[in-house]
C-alpha cells in the first residue's frame, strides 16, 4: 500500500488569516424605518466597515432590499456623511435616480443594489471622490435606487454625466431611464417629481 493521499487543502497561514483587504474609504450603513412622524428620528446608524471582508459580513447578514418592509431604506454612506440633504457634503449635491417597480421578492432589485454598492465601495468611478453614498427606498409605488453625489452644479455637468454613464454600465441597463436631481430641487418639489437636471 502506498502513502495515503492527502486531499485536505493546506491550512491557511497566520498571515492569510489576519490580513483583510482594505477599502479606499470607510463606509457606514444606516437604516430608515418609518416609525416616527419626524423624519430624522427614523434613521439609524447600523455599522461601519473599511475592509472587503467586513463589508460582506454585514451585507450577507442583513435582508436584501426585496425582503424589506414598505417605507424602509438602506443607506450606505462614506463614514462621516449623514444620509440627509442637510449634511454639508450633501447640501450642494444631488442624486442619480433609477425608479423601478415595487421590490417585493424582486431578485433584480437585489442584484442592482449589490452591484451598485460594490461599485461605490470599490471606487470604480472616475470621479469617486464626488460620490457620497447610495440609497434604496422601498415604497408601495415603486423602488428607488440612487447614488448621491456632492456637486450638482451645472458647471460640474461633465462629471455628473460620466458618473451616470458608469452607473448604467455597472447595472447593465440600456433602456431604463436614469435621472439626476439636485437635492435642492428634490427638497422643494411639489408632487412626486423633481426637476431633472440630467437624464440618461
Ligand atoms: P423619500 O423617503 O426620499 O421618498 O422622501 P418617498 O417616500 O418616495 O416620497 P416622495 O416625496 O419622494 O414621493 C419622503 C419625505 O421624507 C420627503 O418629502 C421629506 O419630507 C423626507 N426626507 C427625505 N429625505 C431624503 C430627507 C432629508 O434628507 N432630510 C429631511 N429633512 N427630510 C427628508
Amino acid at each position: 500500500m502506498g502513502e495515503p493521499v492527502d486531499t485536505e487543502p493546506a491550512a491557511p497561514s497566520a498571515e492569510e488569516i489576519i490580513i483583510k483587504h482594505p477599502l479606499e474609504n470607510k463606509w457606514t450603513l444606516w437604516f430608515y424605518e418609518n416609525k416616527s412622524k419626524v423624519w430624522e428620528e427614523n434613521i439609524h446608524e447600523v455599522a461601519s466597515f473599511d475592509t472587503v471582508e467586513d463589508f460582506w459580513c454585514l451585507f450577507n447578514h442583513i435582508k436584501p432590499p426585496s425582503q424589506l418592509s414598505l417605507h424602509c431604506d438602506y443607506n450606505y454612506f462614506k463614514n462621516g456623511i449623514k444620509p440627509m440633504w442637510e449634511d454639508d457634503k450633501n447640501s450642494t449635491g444631488g442624486r442619480w435616480l433609477l425608479q423601478l417597480p415595487p421590490a417585493k421578492n424582486s431578485p433584480q432589485v437585489d442584484d442592482y443594489w449589490k452591484n451598485l454598492i460594490m461599485s461605490i465601495i470599490g471606487e470604480v468611478y472616475e470621479h469617486s471622490c464626488e460620490i457620497n453614498g447610495a440609497i434604496v427606498n422601498i415604497r408601495s409605488k415603486g423602488t428607488k435606487i440612487a447614488i448621491w453625489t456632492n456637486n450638482a452644479s451645472k458647471e460640474n455637468g461633465d462629471n455628473i454625466i460620466t458618473i451616470g454613464k458608469k452607473i448604467k454600465e455597472v447595472l447593465g441597463i440600456q433602456n431604463e431611464k436614469l435621472v439626476y436631481e439636485a437635492h435642492e430641487d428634490t427638497a422643494n418639489k411639489h408632487g412626486t417629481f423633481a426637476k431633472h437636471a440630467f437624464m440618461l
